[in-house]
């Protein structure tokens, strides 16, 4: 439901703003005013317009045409484009959920809200919806969240297949998956950035020209681009180029360790890590959720967060 909220604050903040919103990239009319279609019911819901109808019905995995009538919205689980069957309804209305109206990323999300919280984005036009957490309150917003620590809740001492489907939720401690992160990352261009409280509530950012993630057979080979701000040392160059270690999996440089067991998490180590967040929450010590060489303790709070390039500032 937290979408669907979200996307109604912004339609809510949106609406009393507009006046007259009759036309719409979201939605096209198929010329059937008056008359309601009634087949193939995927949901039906009060809402206030057609604008907020669309929207329900492109958050809906398979609506793809929308009826709107006296204040109910009732999507359709087929693409109607003709009369096929209609039946007589005073006011009714009858709409295509339009394409382009599916965001491939947070980015193309902040149409729909701008606010931070999980929304469905669709990669690819046909894909089917993933659900991902938008940070749309930082730097410009737009940012996917896919690493998060912040209180211990999550253990990320995993194996490789927990690092490959993901864990943890998108409201709370989080490893996204390195199967998405490599479909994400080969379908666009991404930047990379970092986000981090030390114990005492310093906050620091690094930011990276570009995010990659290569595919199984390689890995999940980090690449990065440059380091092009923050306020903290750049440590994560040290794993550019690196394939991804778990417990069960060790492809790191260290010929006589498995970092990811000596250091209690899967990342993409050398040998072994200048920086790893994903180690154990609050541990004091090597194997901590660590950033900075010059900061040796737990941080407080990590997040990894992407941004499409097509719209970086
Ligand atoms: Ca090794």
């Amino acid at each position: 439901m937290v979408p669907l909220l979200l996307i109604l604050a912004a339609f809510l903040a949106s609406e009393a703003a507009a006046t007259a919103p009759v036309k719409s990239s979201k939605y096209t009319n198929i010329g059937q005013d008056g008359k309601l279609f009634t087949e193939n019911i995927a949901f039906e819901t009060p809402a206030f317009s057609t604008l907020y109808c669309a929207l329900l019905c492109n958050q809906h995995e398979t609506c793809e045409t929308f009826t709107f009538v006296q204040e109910v919205c009732r999507g359709h689980g087929v693409f109607v484009t003709s009369d096929t069957s209609f039946t007589p309804a005073d006011g009714a209305r009858s709409y295509v959920k339009n394409a382009i109206s599916k965001p491939k990323d947070c980015v193309e999300a902040q149409r729909y809200s701008n606010e931070s919280g999980v929304v469905a984005i669709y990669p690819e036009d046909d894909s089917s919806p993933l659900q991902v957490y938008c940070d749309q309150d930082t730097d410009g917003g737009g940012w996917q969240v896919f690493q998060r620590r912040q209180d211990g809740s999550v253990d990320f001492f995993k194996n490789w297949t927990s690092y490959q489907d993901g864990f943890g939720n998108l409201t709370g401690e989080l490893w996204l998956g390195l199967d998405v992160l490599h479909m994400l990352t080969s379908r666009q261009s991404y930047k990379l950035r970092v986000d981090m409280v030390q114990d005492g509530g310093t906050k620091g950012n690094a930011i990276y020209s570009g995010f990659s993630v290569n595919n199984s057979n390689d890995n999940y080979r980090l690449r990065l681009g440059h380091f092009t701000g923050g306020n903290v040392e750049d440590t994560l160059f040290h794993q550019n180029g690196m394939q991804f270690t778990t417990l069960d999996a060790d492809h790191d440089t260290s010929d006589i360790e498995n970092c990811a067991s000596l250091n209690y998490g899967g990342w993409w180590y050398n040998d072994c890590y200048s920086c790893n967040l994903n180690g154990i929450y609050g541990l004091g010590d090597s194997g901590g959720v660590w950033w900075d060489v010059s900061i040796f303790y737990s941080l407080a709070s990590s997040e990894m967060k992407m941004k499409p390039l097509k719209s970086a500032t």
